[in-house]
C-alpha cells in the first residue's frame, strides 16, 4: 500500500492521526493528508519515508503497531489534524455519538509507539498542532518537538539537526524542563515546494468520497470571519500557484483513473482572475476530471459558473453562514444579504452541478427573527432548487482561540481565560460551541425533532 523510498540518513514515518473510523454517527469520510504528502514530498530525496493514515484503518492501532515494528522508524512525525470529532450539527443532539478527543487519541498513538520499542524521536505538526502548541507539548513529555504551521521548510531542516534544533525557525522544543519557542518563520513559497509527490501515498483508500481527494491552488485568506481559524493557519496574504502547475497536478491525478478533487483552498474564487484561469487551463488542455470548490458569492455570475461547469465543478460549495445584516456583520462576512439571494438566481442556472448552502445556528448576531428568515430562505432555496441543493444548516460555531468570537465568547462571558479550549469530555465540548440564544436553541430543537424524519433541510443531491 504505502511506498517506500530506498537509502539515506533518517526512516521517517509519518502518520496521520487517529480521529474516528469512517461510517461513525458524527464523522466523515477520512480525507487524503494532503499536507503529509508535501511534507513526504520535502523529504524524500534525503530520507527514507513512508505515511500511514490511521483513519483508513479497521484496526488502527493494530495497523500502528506493525508499521513501527516492520518499517523501524527512527523519527516519527504525527499530524494532529481536528480537534475532536463532534459534528458541529450533532453536538447539541440527544443522540449516543462515538466521540473521538484529540488528546485521548494522542495519548494512545504515544503509547503504542512506545510499546512497540520505539526509541526515536517524535515531532508533531499539523492544524490542530498549531493552534493549541503550549498546551499540546505539555501533554506528554514523549513528544521531542512541535512544528508551527506549515512544514515544508521547518521539518527538512529539523531532520537535519536533530542534535542543534535551536537553531530551527518555527520550532516548539525542550529546554531545561520548559517548552519553548524557536520564532516565526516565513511562509511556505509554494513555487519552490513544487507539487506533491502522489506517489508517496496512493489514493485508493480516499476515492470512494467526492471529497476525499485533496488539491490545492493557493494558500491564505484576505477575509476575516469571526470564527475562522484558517487566517491565523496559513496566512491573509494570498498565495497563488501557477494555473499550469496545478492543472499539471490535476492531469496527473487524472491519470490514476481519479474521477473527483476538491480544492482544498479557502475560497475557490478569490482571486477570480486566478480562478477563472486555472479554468481556462483545464479546458485547454481538455482534463477530464471533476471538482468541487468552496466559492463567494459575491464574486460569482453567469458567465463565471458557466465556465467553471465546462471545466469540471459539479459542485459549489457556499458559506454565506448567516441571513440578514446583523448576523452578516457580527461575523464579518462581507457579504450582503442580496449576494445571498443573487446566489439562488444564479443557481437556477446550474446545469451539469449541484450546490451546497452552509448556513450557522444560534451564532453572534442571530436573533429569532433572523434564525426563522434563514429558516425561510433554506426552504426557498429547497423549493427553487430541489434536489440540486444541499442545505447544511446545523452548524454551530466550535470556539477557537486566536479568533474574534474567542474573544467575543469572554467579554460575553460563556468561556473564562482558564477555560481549557481541548477538553477531553462531553461536558466540556459543549461550551465551546456558541450559542447565542436559549430561545432560539429551543426552537432549533424543535425544529430537529420535527423535521429528522423528513430530512428536508440536510436531503443531499449526491
Ligand atoms: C479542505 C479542508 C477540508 C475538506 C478536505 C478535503 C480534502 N480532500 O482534503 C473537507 C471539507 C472534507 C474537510 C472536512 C473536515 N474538516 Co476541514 N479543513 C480543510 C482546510 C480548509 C484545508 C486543509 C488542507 O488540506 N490544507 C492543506 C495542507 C497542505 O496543509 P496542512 O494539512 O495544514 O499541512 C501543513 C501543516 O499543517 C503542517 N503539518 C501537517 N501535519 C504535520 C505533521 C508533522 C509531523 C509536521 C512536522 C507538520 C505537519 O505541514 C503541512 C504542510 O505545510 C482546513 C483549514 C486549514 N487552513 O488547514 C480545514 C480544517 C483542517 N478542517 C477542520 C475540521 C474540523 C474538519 C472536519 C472535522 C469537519 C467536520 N466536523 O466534519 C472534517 C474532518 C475531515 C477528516 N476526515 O479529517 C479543522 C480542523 C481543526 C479543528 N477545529 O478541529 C480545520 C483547521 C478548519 C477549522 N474549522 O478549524 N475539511
Ligand atoms: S471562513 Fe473562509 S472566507 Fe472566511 S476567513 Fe475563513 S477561510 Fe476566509
Amino acid at each position: 500500500m504505502e511506498i517506500t523510498i530506498s537509502s539515506s540518513r533518517h526512516r521517517v514515518l509519518l502518520i496521520q492521526s487517529y480521529w474516528a473510523q469512517p461510517g461513525k454517527a458524527s464523522t466523515s469520510d477520512p480525507v487524503y493528508p494532503l499536507g503529509l504528502v508535501y511534507l513526504a514530498t520535502a523529504i524524500s530525496r534525503e530520507h527514507s519515508v513512508q505515511i500511514i493514515d490511521l483513519c483508513t484503518s479497521e484496526s488502527p492501532w493494530q495497523y500502528l503497531s506493525s508499521a513501527i515494528t516492520d518499517f523501524s522508524p527512527d523519527v516519527v512525525g504525527i499530524s494532529i489534524r481536528n480537534a475532536d470529532s463532534f459534528g458541529y450539527s450533532d453536538i447539541f443532539a440527544d443522540e449516543d455519538f462515538s466521540i473521538s478527543y484529540c488528546l485521548n487519541n494522542l495519548t494512545k498513538t504515544l503509547n503504542i509507539i512506545e510499546e512497540a520499542g520505539f526509541h526515536g524521536r517524535i515531532i508533531v505538526g499539523g492544524q490542530t498542532f498549531s493552534m493549541f502548541p503550549e498546551r499540546i507539548m505539555e501533554h506528554s513529555n514523549s513528544i521531542d518537538f512541535g512544528v508551527f504551521l506549515e512544514g515544508e521548510n521547518t521539518f527538512p531542516e529539523l531532520l537535519d539537526n536533530l542534535d542543534r534544533p535551536d537553531s530551527v525557525k518555527g520550532l516548539y522544543l525542550r529546554k531545561n524542563g520548559s517548552v519553548l519557542f524557536t520564532g516565526k518563520r516565513d511562509h511556505t513559497n509554494l513555487a519552490e515546494a513544487g507539487s506533491p509527490d502522489r506517489s508517496l501515498l496512493p489514493a485508493d483508500r480516499y476515492i470512494h468520497s467526492p471529497a476525499g481527494i485533496g488539491i490545492q491552488s493557493k494558500r491564505g485568506c484576505i477575509l476575516s470571519c469571526s470564527y475562522c481559524i484558517y487566517p491565523y493557519l496559513s496566512g491573509s496574504l494570498l498565495r497563488l500557484r501557477e494555473p499550469a502547475a496545478v492543472v499539471d497536478e490535476m492531469e496527473e491525478i487524472a491519470r490514476e483513473k481519479i474521477e473527483c478533487v476538491h480544492f482544498v483552498d479557502p475560497v475557490f474564487n478569490i482571486p477570480q482572475k486566478h480562478s477563472e484561469a486555472v479554468c481556462r487551463e483545464i479546458l485547454r488542455r481538455d482534463v477530464h476530471i471533476k471538482w468541487i470548490a468552496w466559492f463567494n458569492p459575491r464574486f460569482m455570475n453567469k458567465e463565471f459558473i458557466s465556465l467553471c461547469e465546462k471545466a469540471g465543478c459539479v459542485k459549489f460549495e457556499l458559506s454565506p453562514d448567516a441571513y440578514g445584516s446583523k448576523g452578516l456583520n457580527a461575523l464579518n462576512k462581507q457579504l450582503t444579504t442580496k449576494e445571498i439571494r443573487n446566489s439562488l438566481k444564479l443557481a437556477r442556472g446550474l446545469t451539469t452541478s449541484t450546490i451546497t448552502y452552509n448556513f450557522l445556528i444560534n451564532h453572534p448576531g442571530e436573533t429569532v427573527v433572523s434564525f426563522f428568515r434563514k429558516l425561510l430562505f433554506c426552504t426557498k432555496i429547497r423549493l427553487t432548487l430541489g434536489n440540486r441543493a444541499k442545505i447544511e444548516l446545523l452548524n454551530h460555531i466550535r470556539i477557537l482561540p486566536g479568533t474574534t468570537v474567542y474573544r467575543t465568547a469572554l467579554s460575553e462571558g460563556r468561556i473564562k481565560p482558564q477555560t481549557d479550549m481541548l477538553p477531553v469530555c462531553e461536558k466540556d465540548m459543549k461550551l465551546l460551541f456558541y450559542r447565542r440564544s436559549r430561545l432560539v436553541t429551543v426552537f432549533y430543537r424543535f425544529l430537529m425533532l420535527i423535521l429528522k424524519g423528513r430530512n428536508f433541510f440536510a436531503r443531499s443531491p449526491e
